[in-house]
C-alpha cells in the first residue's frame, strides 16, 4: 500500500505554488496525497491584489469527521499556513492523525528576502518557532531562519551567519535542520546540519528567479524522503527538479514555473 501522507498549505486558485505544486509533485511519486487546505486565495500574494478566505474555523470540523472515519497518515507536509492560529491546530492535527512512526516535515514558509511576505508579522513567526519543535525535518530559507533565530539578515552575508543560523536553530528544534537557497560567492545550495562543518551542497545557481520554487523543493524533498533516500540525495533530487522546471520555463511566465513539463518528462 503507498504511504499517506497529508500535506496543509494553502490553496492559491491561480499561481503555481503551494497546493497546486504540492499535490501533482506528491502523487507522481506514488504517494497517496491528502490535503488539509488552510485558506483559500484567489492568487498567491506576490500578484498585485488578491483574495483570502481563512479555513481556520473549518479545521475542527474537519479533524472531527478524519477522527470518526479513523483516518492516519504516514507523513505530514507543512508549507504556508497563512494564520498563527493555524499552528495549534497543526499540532492537534500531528497528535490526532498519525500513524506510528509518522514523520513530519515543515517548511515554515513566510518570508524571503530578508523580509516576510504579505500579511505575516511576528506573532506568527513565534508560534512557528514553537510549531518547529514537533517536526523531524524544518525547511526554512536563510531569512526565515534569520526571523526564527532572531538574527539580523544582511544581503551580503557569508558563511559565518550561516554557523550562526545552524547553531540558533538547533536551540529551537531537534529536527534535522536543512537552510535551503544559500547564496554565497555566486552559488546556490542547502546546509545540512549535522554535515561537515562549512559544507554547503553547491548547486547551478540560475540567472533568474521564480516563484513557488520553493514548495516545489518541499514537495520533491519530501517524496524522496519518504523513499527512504538520505538527506543529501533528497536535496540533490530537490534541487535538480527545481532547475529542470526554471530551464523548461518561457522567459514571459512570470508568476511560477512550468513545473509541469518536468513532471511530463518523468
Ligand atoms: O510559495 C510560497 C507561497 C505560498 N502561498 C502563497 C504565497 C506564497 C509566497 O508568496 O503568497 C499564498
Amino acid at each position: 500500500m503507498s504511504k499517506k501522507l497529508l500535506t496543509m498549505q494553502d490553496l492559491s486558485c491561480v499561481g503555481q505554488c503551494s497546493l497546486t505544486v504540492a499535490l501533482p509533485i506528491l502523487s507522481a511519486y506514488g504517494l497517496e496525497t491528502c490535503v488539509l487546505p488552510t485558506a483559500v486565495l484567489s492568487n498567491h500574494t506576490m500578484f498585485e491584489t488578491w483574495s483570502y478566505l481563512d479555513l481556520t474555523n473549518e479545521l475542527p470540523n474537519i479533524f472531527d469527521k478524519w477522527k470518526k472515519n479513523n483516518f492516519k497518515f504516514d507523513a505530514f507536509l507543512l508549507g504556508y499556513l497563512g494564520k498563527a492560529d493555524l499552528m495549534e491546530l497543526a499540532k492537534q492535527c500531528f497528535a490526532q492523525f498519525s500513524n506510528d512512526g509518522a514523520k513530519i516535515i515543515i517548511d515554515p514558509v513566510f518570508g524571503d528576502n530578508g523580509k516576510l511576505y504579505g500579511g505575516f508579522d511576528l506573532n506568527y513567526v513565534a508560534e512557528m518557532r514553537k510549531l518547529l519543535k514537533y517536526a523531524d525535518i524544518i525547511l526554512p530559507n536563510v531569512t526565515e531562519a534569520c526571523f526564527l533565530t532572531g538574527t539580523e539578515y544582511v544581503a551580503d552575508y557569508d558563511f559565518n551567519l550561516i554557523v550562526t543560523l545552524e547553531r540558533e536553530l538547533k536551540k529551537i528544534t531537534d529536527a534535522k535542520i536543512i537552510i535551503t537557497g544559500v547564496e554565497i560567492g555566486g552559488n546556490i545550495g542547502e546546509v545540512i546540519s549535522g554535515n561537515k562543518k562549512g559544507e554547503i551542497l553547491w548547486h547551478e545557481l540560475l540567472p533568474v528567479k521564480k516563484h513557488g520554487t520553493g514548495d516545489i523543493f518541499a514537495s520533491v524533498f519530501t517524496a524522496n524522503y519518504l523513499r527512504g533516500k538520505n538527506l543529501r540525495d533528497c536535496c540533490n533530487a530537490a534541487a535538480k527538479f527545481v532547475a529542470d522546471c526554471i530551464k523548461k520555463t518561457d522567459e514571459a511566465h512570470f508568476y511560477g514555473v512550468d513545473f509541469e513539463k518536468v513532471l511530463n518528462s518523468k
